[in-house]
């Protein structure tokens, strides 16, 4: 249940018609964090030649600027903005092919990565911005330095006395720690807005750029979403809900915080108008919600093939793009997959998949390569053939590093097919065995990490319900099991 702070005296809506929102009755237990990468796609092209950080540099896409640095953003270029109109503002732009997002996607999930250290509760949104709910780490932190670090928005002077200042405080001192870390290990530098809630977090942010970072006490809330002034500016209403508002008359954030009620229940269903009307006065109540890594990671090519040279260039060629965002990732995946699409002049051609337990290596790209033409051929038996459609994917990961300690490298030995560690088993401890599939080694079992015992475990039950057909003699549970393999 939330706690509300019920402080009338200070409100500053009391003169106004009764909105049924304060700011200052929403809970401020929570501390969040907003973060968000500075000129992303510009700074990672900088951190890969760090010549360009001295020059005007914009990424295009197709024929627009999607982002320029600060020191293009001097002549007056935005996002958005066509070539040449950003050319003529600044003649001397470097400008950079920013179509290949694989390099951005990486230092994303880095940045990711990096916060999740800080907290369980990171939630991404787009690539260049995270929310972190810090509380833990700030409730564990009471009672030490209450210092601020960073821009205040707005007044301090009437505070609430839910011990807010103090977390929110606390919360700035850990938004810096975050961001020098991403700093001093990725190089990058990064905007932050500390609030109690992810919509205040996010606004507040955004106030003072670049590489700064802003704190927003509840008493400055209003002030905060009164300066938003377009009911679109608020980052959750989207263009469809903006429409709805402009159709019944509503256009600013005022217009928005002092409308009935009734008047938004005649538009949208009355959860979505109470949200609507609270978001007016910056209450947001949504939780930050971790994120799920994916579970398939692919890639894919509509490109016409017709020779089996072409499908091997072109499966190398994915698998080499693929395996750089699967090694950055940074679990391990252990099922492999090739999807084709055959050429049929009247349907257009259907797509097909087929997978098999990756029992390969990811440092040896020529044996994956084979691995997927053999898919590829499971697919296309025939000798003459037209796809128009290749690809190449990684599915059932666990989580278990894919570089280090690797599911390979702990059982690699001098071949790429992994190996049970017969000669590096211990007793099992009680305490962290699951339960032991029939026909695996008790000691070996003990010996794997609990995701790896989980996969074993799941295995074995859908052996029992027949889910793993014959033909798959290859999975997880045949590595392990004291039988020897088929
Ligand atoms: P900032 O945060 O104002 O310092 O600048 P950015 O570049 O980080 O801008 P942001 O955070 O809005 O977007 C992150 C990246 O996403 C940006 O570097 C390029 C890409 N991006 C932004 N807006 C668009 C867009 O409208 N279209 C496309 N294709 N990409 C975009
Ligand atoms: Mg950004």
């Amino acid at each position: 249940m939330p706690i509300f702070i019920f402080n009338l005296s200070r409100s500053k809506l009391k003169k106004t018609n009764e909105p049924p929102v304060k700011t200052n009755m929403e809970d401020h237990s929570r501390t969040i964090v907003h973060i968000d990468i500075d000129c992303f796609y510009a700074q990672v092209e900088e951190v890969k030649n760090p010549s360009l950080k001295l020059q005007p540099v914009g990424i295009q896409q197709k024929n627009c600027l999607v982002t320029s640095n600060y020191k293009a953003r001097e002549y007056g270029l935005k996002k958005c903005m066509s070539v040449t109109e950003a050319k003529k503002l600044c003649p001397k732009l470097v400008l950079i092919n920013g179509e290949d997002l694989q390099h951005y996607r990486q230092y994303s999930s880095k940045v990711s990565d990096l916060l999740r250290g800080f907290s369980d509760l990171v939630e991404r949104l787009g690539l260049d911005e995270n929310f972190i709910d810090v509380t833990a780490l700030v409730n564990e932190r009471m009672a030490s330095n209450y210092t601020p670090v960073g821009c205040i928005y707005g007044d301090v002077s009437g505070t609430c006395d839910c011990g807010c200042y103090e977390r929110l405080c606390i919360g700035s001192q850990i938004a810096q720690e975050m961001r020098d870390a991403i700093f001093e290990q990725l190089s990058l530098t990064t905007c932050a807005g500390i609030a109690h809630n992810k919509l205040l977090a996010k606004l507040v942010g955004s106030k003072n750029k670049p590489n700064k970072q802003t704190i927003l006490f509840p008493d400055s809330a209003l002030e905060l979403m009164l300066g938003l002034q377009k009911v679109c500016d608020i980052p959750s209403i989207g263009v469809a809900t903006g429409k709805v508002l402009n159709d019944i008359h509503i256009f600013t954030v005022k217009d928005l915080q002092s409308c009935q009620i009734r008047e938004l229940e005649m538009a949208f269903d009355p959860l979505k108008a109470k949200h609507l009307k609270q978001l007016s006065y910056g209450v947001d109540e949504s939780l930050v919600k971790p994120y799920a890594k994916p579970l398939t990671i692919s890639l894919e090519d509509a490109k016409c093939l017709v020779t089996k040279q072409e499908v091997q260039d072109k499966l190398s060629e994915l698998l080499g793009r693929l395996l750089i965002l699967v090694k950055s990732d940074g679990r391990t995946p252990k099922v492999i997959k090739v999807s084709v699409r055959k050429y049929n002049p009247t349907t257009g051609g259907q797509r097909e998949t087929r997978q098999c337990p990756l029992s390969v290596s990811l440092d040896n790209q020529t044996k994956l390569v084979e691995v997927a033409y053999g898919l590829f051929k499971k697919i296309i038996t025939e000798q003459s053939f037209k796809v128009t459609l290749l690809g190449v994917g990684f599915s059932k990961f666990i989580d278990v590093p894919n570089q280090k300690n690797t599911l390979d490298g702990f059982f690699k030995q001098s071949s790429d097919v992994i190996e049970p560690p017969i000669k590096r088993i211990k007793l099992a401890k009680e305490e962290r065995c699951l339960k032991c599939p029939p026909g695996v080694d008790i000691e070996v079992f003990g010996e794997l990490p609990l995701e790896v015992q989980q996969e074993l475990w799941d295995e074995h039950k859908s052996k029992e319900r027949k889910v793993v057909s014959k033909g798959k003699v290859n999975t997880m549970l045949n590595y392990f099991s004291k039988e020897p393999r088929k």
